[in-house]
């Protein structure tokens, strides 16, 4: 846990439904929320990074009987062997990992829910109303689109395209009609809560038009959590999922924890749940008196094809998939840098191939193997004490001070895009300095023996500064740039260098044993 005196850095993704295995699109949503969190460490502060599992409602529940087992034989089962593992596929740094149905969670829910309904907050009522289990959603009528074809005369979900079912069932009601206003002053006092602006503004039209009541429980199946004076109840499964985010550090059963961690820094959130966590949750939170997260970011969607990426459309793809072919950091690397962070964007295979041959594997992974490769040959693999600096060492030095500035400017404006695109720079600058200096043609003469050594101290140095850089989107790659830069006996531990550090030049210590591994990026044979 972070230390007693600071708050952490909190961030979470969505806890993703145990319903099926995950596919690029979850796993887009944890690269980005790890990519942050890393970050935020590179710069020493404590962080917190919470990710989970949501296993209850009818969704997961229809899944397991489909699958003929048990709710809970069938989320166990979906956790082992895909969410928990894809995690390691992916490199995830969470600190911790949440499942609705463990009791730390349980128990918490059923406390919050009798506070509310203690403070006059809930009533009994009857839902009559369609309802999207793929979503988990009452469906308001303005909401549906009219079916044709073999949905001819039924109501669709606009999301989905699937009948949605009618509900006539006897439900608690949460008076979140009474927070419209509230909301409404929230937003209007943090223009920054809800991201990008475009997210912003949809929530805000949204409760403008007024909060209805929402039903909170239901009452015609069981996996859920129960409602505590009257078990005939499972609380509405996004009420129980929203309330992970505060349970996992401590909401109700350690305080101390819970005070070092809440609120919550960013919600990462795919845009079809926005208003779940920008009008709900903090309707909810509000009823409880609990402090509200600072931010809600709702990213776009990973599109494949052209169309929203979807197991049940076939064009799902799993993250081992590409993992397999690319490795884990141009994995990270590709979704990081291809898409603007809140955009939609296109996945495909030529994308990333091209992406991976002109950035990683000639671009930063050349420039590491030739700077190694002349160290190794001109000095045999010990880092030369640099000379005098002319304006190109000058220059190059200026642009690690410039990449680190703006790539910590793009991390505070949660554009991990621009974050990758200024560190590029400094992989572009440092790939042309090389090529002017011409340390082959210099090395010819012994007299310039100096010269060389500066040469390719300052190339090392633009690597030095681009491991730590890129330790966050690339751990794995930025590691062996690391190891091969011998950075570790003066500098120590990659993950104790600060973020700032990068952009202070001249760290790496002369004398450093320098060595050239495998390559960082090896060249694909591709289709
Ligand atoms: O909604 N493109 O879980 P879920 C980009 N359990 N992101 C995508 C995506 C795509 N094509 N498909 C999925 C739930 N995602 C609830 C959340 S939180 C308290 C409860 C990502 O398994 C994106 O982050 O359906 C989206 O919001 C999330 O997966 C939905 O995951």
């Amino acid at each position: 846990m972070p230390e007693a005196s600071s708050k952490a850095f909190y961030v979470t993704t969505p806890i993703y439904y145990v319903n099926d295995a995950p596919h690029i699109g979850h796993a887009y949503t944890t690269v980005v929320t790890d990519f942050i969190a890393r970050w935020h460490r590179q710069r020493q502060e404590p962080v917190w990074f919470l990710t989970g599992t949501d296993e209850h409602g009818q969704k997961v529940l229809r899944t397991a009987e489909a699958n003929g087992v048990d709710a809970r034989t069938w989320a166990d089962r979906l956790v082992e062997n895909s969410w928990k593992p894809v995690l390691e596929t992916i490199d995830a740094s969470n600190d911790d990992f949440i499942r609705t149905t463990e009791p730390r969670h349980v128990e918490r829910v059923k406390e919050f829910i009798q506070g509310l309904h203690d403070a006059g907050e809930i009533y009994e009522g009857t839902y009559e109303g369609a309802y999207c289990v793929a979503c988990e959603e009452y469906k308001q009528p303005g909401d549906l689109i009219e079916g044709t074809g073999e949905f001819e005369g039924q109501q669709l979900c606009p999301i989905h395209t699937r009948p949605v079912e009618i509900l006539s069932e006897k439900n608690y009601f949460f008076r979140m009609s009474d927070y419209t206003d509230r909301l409404l002053a929230f937003y209007d006092e943090n223009p920054d809560f809800v991201q990008p602006e475009s997210a912003r503004n949809e929530v805000y039209s949204f409760v403008k038009q007024g909060l209805q009541d929402l039903s909170i429980s239901r009452s015609t199946f069981d996996w859920g959590v129960t409602i505590p004076w009257n078990e005939s109840h499972v609380i509405y499964v996004w009420i129980d999922a929203l309330l992970n985010y505060a349970t996992a550090v401590g909401y109700g059963a350690d305080e101390a924890k819970f005070a070092q961690t809440w609120p919550a820094d960013i919600h990462f959130v795919g845009k079809d749940i926005l208003r779940f966590h920008a009008v709900i949750w903090p309707a909810m939170l509000m009823a409880a008196g609990v402090p509200l997260p600072k931010k809600v970011f709702a990213h776009g969607w990973l599109l494949v094809g052209g169309e929203k990426m979807s197991k049940s459309k076939l064009t799902g793809i799993s993250p081992e998939q590409i993992t397999g072919t690319f490795g884990s950091d141009a994995f990270r690397y590709y979704f990081l840098r291809a898409i603007a962070f809140g955009n939609d964007g296109s996945f495909s295979w030529e994308d990333i191939a091209a992406r991976y041959q002109a950035e990683l594997a000639n671009g930063l992974g050349n420039l590491a193997s030739r700077v190694s490769a002349m160290v190794g040959k001109y000095f045999g693999g010990t880092l030369p004490e640099p000379g005098t600096a002319t304006e190109a060492e000058n220059a190059l030095a200026e642009v690690a001070r410039r990449a680190t500035a703006d790539a910590d400017a793009a991390v505070d404006r949660v554009a991990p895009h621009d974050a990758l695109a200024a560190v590029w720079t400094l992989v572009e600058a440092a790939n042309g300095y090389i090529t002017e200096q011409q340390p082959w043609a210099v090395a010819k003469d012994e007299s310039q023996r100096e010269r060389l050594a500066t040469i390719l101290y300052s190339s090392a140095e633009a690597l030095r500064a681009l491991a730590v850089l890129l330790n966050a989107a690339m751990p794995k790659a930025s590691a062996r740039l690391w190891d091969s830069l011998g950075a570790e006996a003066g500098l120590g531990r990659l993950a104790e260098q600060p973020l700032s550090s990068a952009g202070d030049w001249g760290r790496l210590p002369a004398g450093a044993q320098v060595t050239k591994g495998d390559a960082l990026f090896p060249r694909l044979e591709l289709d």
